[in-house]
């Protein structure tokens, strides 16, 4: 289509898709119905291709990603760059009199995850899309998504996140190809909306199907008419608590009754739907795992294996060919080796609701344990590798059994899963566990959240090819030592700081200098990744500047974002005493000209697409061992942020690629932690490491306040009391003096801009290696076996 006719379609389409909804014209539109009215004249542009990629995998061998979790954030920039009708959009909405910028501002956030394994999963649908390969997501359409973090006197709130109204306009609904679940607690509806995934460059329409859950009846008519409407409204109700929340909080039974209930609802949806593409289009259930690979992405879609065996046995097939084909079907992805997040079910909730899918699991269990017998395996062995004992179902541990891969996320943390987590799979299964290092979308990651370092490397290299092919970053290595680059490197960090320092202003009222260094940590809020660790040498710096002011201080600020789980209280701890943290420096006319901190709200996709590109300094400071892999250290290495960091998850590869000079590594290793803890006493480092002693009794001083309720309290007991595998099991207090070191190194050398700059341009050359493509790459050569399918 010509330029001209393009826009001339988005005026048309824009302006009709108004009307049928509003029944007005489109100058009295909302900015909002402007937003919407794009969404679907998007989708209307790629009907034709959408429909034809559907018809062309399921020709061929193809994939469904299977995840809880798809943190897609915003879709319509993204779409418009892909699909290179970004101008055409623009023009259009010109002429109809709005700004495309400021449409795109109308987009909230699709808060359909949690963390790093949903960001995951979004880059690989990217990644996919792109690279024309058969790939689906399956996952849940959650209405309120996660939660919405306020800050309340420093004390975070949730409230629900509400992001979509009755309506979600870039989505779809098939209602024709609805499934029944069933649920001992009541049957009920997946009804499935799909997002168009649209790759860079590329005709291919991929699909991110999401479920919804509805009632069989919307309401029971005789209650109604007696009178009893709440009573009438029950089984709705019930079927919109499936859907109505990202992991409700399970420390109640009910609770986790409802977590089973969704995990079960959207595996036996996806799975059921997958098996009637596959009748329609192949006939035999017996060719399934010839056509169709599924990927766990964690363990909450695990229970698909059995709900799959338990289809293909109610077709006729028998147990023993079912368990093989579910053999030579399942992938498993493991994401973190903390033992918490192993999931485990009681025996009791999973038999109570969905006992069906209880039996299957208890023949897999006997199926496991006469195949080790076989092969003559302790008996201890045995037990404790089984999928149900202790009077649990291991959902780790059935997802290890039945898949014909479990891989690890990066080099580090599939060496743990190999020689710890689940040592006994790989002496038995060798092979099996394989690593697939993470990556991130160079589009969103780079493209579209950097659209002025883009175009600098563009120019430089002279043609947008980078974009997808990712490893011609690498030629930008030479312009390393070019002063005039780096000069132009210099003045793209300043205009991205100035857009982060503009939305702080606004958001939250802190003005913040952009010739400081910003220091940015940025994850999920937990004790493993140690922000307290950052937050202590925050403290211990303030302190230092109040003792010394004439010091030549560089100027910094400290951003921090982070949501903590609602029932994880120490989280939410340690973000309370950061913001008190931050109330203090703030507001000290004696440092807030050298030092700010800044905690921004309810961090999310839409905000981290505005800290990255404005970093400097990259805090990736887990315990050795601990953080899987991290995607968030590849996002600040692509815009051009030096990371300080452990040797942990991919740092470790990061560090490969940049070299000891080009990062600041700090910290105990992995292989020594493992060394140290078993004798390790945080009252050493306490009283020897100068400064430490003195901010980590603030916790309990009085400097600051938790308003009595202990909070503070217990935070420096975990620190303080208590044997070694209790007392500051995250070494917090033992990193403390390499980590200072490091950090104030790094404020040193931030003073001397061009080796600052020529180390970050580095980083940027060398991120490459980072970008989802490669590693759906990988999936699909080692794991998926399935091939490019260009429509
Ligand atoms: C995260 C890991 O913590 C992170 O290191 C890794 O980069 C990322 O997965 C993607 O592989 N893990 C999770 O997000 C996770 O375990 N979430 C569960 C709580 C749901």
């Amino acid at each position: 289509m010509s330029k001209k006719k393009l826009k001339d379609f988005f005026k048309q389409s824009i302006s009709s898709h108004i009307k049928a909804n509003s029944g007005q014209d489109v100058s009295q539109a909302t900015e909002a119905e402007v937003w919407a009215a794009l969404s679907r004249a998007i989708i209307e542009h790629v009907a034709d291709n959408w429909a034809e990629t559907k018809k062309a995998y399921d020709k061929t061998r193809q994939e469904h990603y299977l995840s809880a979790e798809f943190l897609v954030g915003r879709s319509t920039l993204n779409n418009l760059v892909n699909l290179d009708i970004y101008d055409e959009a623009k023009d259009a909405l010109k002429d109809l009199g709005f700004d495309l910028t400021s449409i795109l501002e109308e987009e909230n956030d699709a808060a359909l995850g949690n963390g790093g394994l949903g960001r995951l999963a979004a880059c690989f649908m990217d990644s996919s899309a792109t690279l024309d390969m058969p790939v689906t997501g399956y996952g849940i359409l959650y209405r309120h998504g996660l939660f919405k973090q306020v800050f309340d006197n420093g004390y975070q709130v949730e409230t629900p996140d509400v992001w979509m109204e009755d309506d979600f306009a870039p989505v779809v609904p098939h209602r024709d190809e609805k499934q029944r679940i069933e649920l001992a607690t009541g049957d009920v509806y997946a009804v499935p909306y799909d997002l168009p995934i649209t790759g860079y460059h590329t005709d291919n329409v991929n699909t991110l199907r999401l479920w919804k859950a509805e009632p069989l009846t919307p309401f029971d008519i005789h209650d109604f008419n007696a009178g009893n409407f709440q009573e009438a409204l029950e089984e709705k109700n019930q079927a919109e608590d499936i859907w109505r929340v990202l992991y409700p909080n399970d420390t109640t039974h009910e609770g986790k009754v409802l977590r089973l209930k969704q995990q079960y609802f959207f595996a036996s949806a996806s799975v059921k739907d997958i098996i009637r593409r596959h009748k329609e289009n192949h006939g035999d259930l017996r060719t399934f795992a010839e056509f169709n690979s599924l990927q766990l992405n964690d363990t909450h879609p695990v229970i698909a294996i059995p709900e799959l065996i338990r289809l293909f046995m109610e077709e006729g097939i028998e147990f023993d060919e079912a368990s093989e084909i579910a053999k030579a079907t399942f992938a498993y992805t493991n994401h973190t080796v903390l033992a918490e997040a192993l999931e485990k079910w009681d025996i009791n909730i999973v038999k109570e609701l969905i006992p069906n899918v209880y039996s299957v699991i208890e023949k897999i269990d006997a199926k496991f344990r006469a195949e080790l017998a076989e092969i003559d395996a302790h008996p201890g062995k045995i037990e404790y590798m089984s999928m149900i004992h202790d009077g649990q179902v291991h959902m780790a541990w059935l997802a290890s059994y039945v898949s014909y891969s479990i891989n690890g996320v990066a080099q580090l943390h599939t060496d743990i899963l190999r020689k710890d987590t689940l040592h006994d799979w790989e002496d038995i299964y060798p092979g099996k566990i394989n690593n697939k290092t993470n990556g991130v979308t160079p589009r969103r990651w780079l493209r579209n959240t950097n659209p002025e370092l883009s175009a600098l490397i563009t120019k430089l290299l002279g043609n947008e090819d980078w974009v997808k092919h990712a490893d011609k970053l690498e030629e930008l290595l030479p312009f390393a030592d070019d002063k005039k680059v780096l000069k132009q490197f210099l003045d793209v960090k300043k205009i991205k700081k100035q857009q982060l320092a503009d939305m702080v202003e606004t958001s939250l009222g802190i003005k913040v200098d952009v010739d400081a260094q910003f220091d940015i940590m940025i994850k999920r809020l937990h004790e493993y990744k140690r922000q307290l660790l950052d937050a202590f040498y925050i403290l211990d710096l303030y302190y230092r500047i109040k003792e010394n002011p004439q010091e030549d201080w560089t100027p910094r600020v400290f951003f921090f974002g982070a949501k903590a789980a609602s029932g994880y209280v120490r989280a939410k701890t340690i973000i309370k005493f950061i913001n008190e943290i931050a109330e203090l420096i703030n507001n000290d006319s004696d440092v807030n000209n050298i030092i700010k901190v800044v905690f921004v709200e309810n961090y999310n996709v839409s905000k981290a697409e505005v800290l990255f590109p404005a970093a400097d300094l990259s805090e990736q400071i887990s315990m050795a061992g601990k953080e899987a892999s991290g995607t968030g250290n590849m996002k600040f290495m692509m815009n051009g942020a030096l990371t300080i960091g452990t040797l942990d998850g991919a740092n470790v590869e990061i560090n490969g690629q940049v070299g000891d000079e080009n990062m600041f590594l700090f910290g105990a290793k992995e292989e020594e932690i493992v060394e140290i803890l078993p004798s390790y006493d945080p009252k050493v480092p306490y009283e020897k490491t100068p400064g430490l002693k003195r901010v980590v009794d603030t916790l309990i001083d009085g400097t600051f306040s938790d308003d009595n309720q202990g909070l503070f309290q217990d935070l420096y007991n975990s620190l303080m009391v208590g044997d070694w595998d209790q007392a500051d099991q995250y070494y917090v207090l033992g990193d403390f003096a390499s980590y200072r070191e490091a950090k104030d190194r790094a404020a040193v050398e931030f003073n001397d801009k061009e080796t600052w700059a020529r180390k970050a341009w580095i980083n940027i050359s060398k991120s490459g290696v980072f970008s989802s493509d490669r590693t759906i790459r990988e999936y699909v050569e080692d794991i998926w076996k399935i091939e490019e399918t260009k429509i």
